[in-house]
């Protein structure tokens, strides 16, 4: 049934990760703005006295980096179990630069035994059409961009990858268990991170939905057309051209996940997401299964039809869950998530 329903999509067919991420890049989320010159880092130490009853480090980062001569700086925040050995981390982008969070449980995830690197995306540029300030004022000249130039998205996914330069500087972290996540506009981002850069060894969307983890032919809730008219920042301007065109795409969103492979991918919807579609982004998993699989790799594990609330497919490195209520990061998406990367790494 599953393969049946892509078929008729007519979904443009896999290309070379290269290609794909060049279409996407000029088509969609604009080219990622260069790696930095220069890059460098100061450390506030014991950011929070105590957190996590003394068992893990606490610190602020200040990430500034050099870009066509000029500087740009933003701030990480950064918990690293302090018992022994190398830790499994996540880099998360945040809507926020608390720690913890209300959707970023860190001291939970110390416990067991994460590192948590994040950071606010709105401390690397404004969410909004003013491409002025941040890193988009140390690209632009006058807050002027060209048709295939970064749109905010890609903009935070930079600022992600940043991060993890400074990740791999710290000896206390595996960098074989490298994990970036996002929430609905940032698991956007997060898939895109994961994508455009192979130091990731897992990508995690929740609830991205549109323009993320969720196929846009024939997707319900948001569209093209909706996303480019409220949104038209978080992407290039070339974008705007498949407004009520998605079936003349030459690509679709299945080329964003698929760019992840053989690395880990981890897709989490909510039930009432109804705006997200959970059916069209477990359709994606399903869909780059194939490339899983030419890669000798198992794909997403599942029954032959569309998802239903508590499904949880852990078994291939495709990993999807359709968990009860709404648009959220909750508690229950970051237990699964956990479960799957016990399983995997
Ligand atoms: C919505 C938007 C979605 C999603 C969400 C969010 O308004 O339509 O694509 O990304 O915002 O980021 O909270």
């Amino acid at each position: 049934m599953l393969k049946e329903l892509l078929k008729e999509k007519n979904l443009p067919p896999f290309l070379s990760r290269e290609e794909m991420l060049e279409i996407l890049q000029r088509e969609e989320y604009g080219y990622l703005p260069p790696k930095p010159e220069r890059i460098s880092w100061t450390e506030t130490e014991q950011f929070i006295p105590n957190f996590c009853a003394g068992r893990a480090i606490s610190k602020k980062v200040e990430i500034t980096s050099c870009i066509n001569g000029k500087t740009f700086a933003f701030p990480a925040y950064v918990t690293i179990p302090k018992k022994e050995g190398k830790h499994p981390f996540f880099i998360c982008i945040n809507f926020r630069d608390n720690v913890p969070d209300r959707c970023l449980p860190s001291e939970e995830l110390n416990d067991y035994g994460f590192a948590v690197l994040s950071f606010c995306y709105q401390d690397v540029t404004t969410d909004n059409g003013d491409f002025t300030n941040g890193l988009a004022g140390v690209l632009y000249e006058n807050g002027k961009r060209e048709e295939t130039s970064a749109g905010k998205i890609a903009m935070w996914a930079w600022a992600a990858q940043r991060v993890m330069d400074y990740a791999q500087s710290l000896d206390n972290l595996d960098q074989s268990r490298a994990f970036v996540c996002g929430h609905s506009r940032l698991g956007k981002t997060a898939l895109l991170t994961a994508a455009t850069d192979e130091r990731f060894t897992l990508g995690f969307s929740n609830d991205s939905g549109c323009s993320g983890a969720a196929i846009s032919r024939g997707k319900v809730g948001e569209s093209i057309d909706f996303i480019c008219e409220k949104f038209p920042f978080w992407f290039c301007e070339n974008y705007q051209q498949y407004r009520k065109r998605e079936t003349d795409m030459p690509f679709d969103q299945h080329y964003l996940a698929a760019s992840i492979a053989p690395r880990a991918v981890y897709i989490a919807s909510a039930e009432e997401d109804t705006w997200a579609d959970p059916n069209h982004e477990m359709l994606t998993c399903v869909a780059i299964s194939e490339v899983y699989e030419a890669m000798g790799k198992k794909g997403l594990i599942c029954e032959d039809r569309l998802p239903k609330a508590g499904d949880e497919f852990h078994e291939g490195c495709v990993g999807y869950h359709l968990r009860s209520g709404c648009h959220y990061f909750s508690r229950e998406d970051w237990l699964k998530v956990i479960k799957f990367i016990h399983k995997h790494f």
